[in-house]
């Protein structure tokens, strides 16, 4: 058997997990594709987040690209819990089966270029 060319359609997944602190409406987060033209995936046009609870989403991105997820927070303290210090959340991002970031320390905001055309 011939060995093909890798499929340039093939897709790998990404896994957000976010748990959220006290601050949830503080929150965005989005997916663009190549070039940033178009947005792939929106979090506040699927889900109204609660306070304290852990989300997890699961998006298969074209391997041969760069797609772009972007988590900002508008408070500028990212997901630190605020004043209290103590209802801290969480954000880890998982591609390809290897944690990329995993922490709650994304400040006003963090960008992850993910695929080899980046
Ligand atoms: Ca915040």
């Amino acid at each position: 058997m011939n060995n093909l060319p890798d499929d340039e359609t093939a897709c790998s997944d990404m896994t957000l997990y976010l748990l959220t602190d006290s601050y949830p409406d503080e929150i965005q987060s989005y997916i663009t594709d190549q070039g940033g033209t178009t947005t792939l995936w929106s979090l506040t046009a699927e889900v109204d987040l609660d306070a304290n609870l852990e989300y997890s989403a699961t998006f298969c991105l074209p391997t041969y690209e760069c797609s772009t997820l972007v988590v900002t927070d508008s408070g500028g303290d990212g997901l630190t819990g605020g004043n209290d210090g103590v209802s801290g959340g969480n954000l880890q991002v998982v591609w390809m089966s290897e944690i990329v970031w995993n922490s709650p320390d994304i400040g006003p905001s963090v960008t992850f270029e993910l695929g080899p055309g980046c």
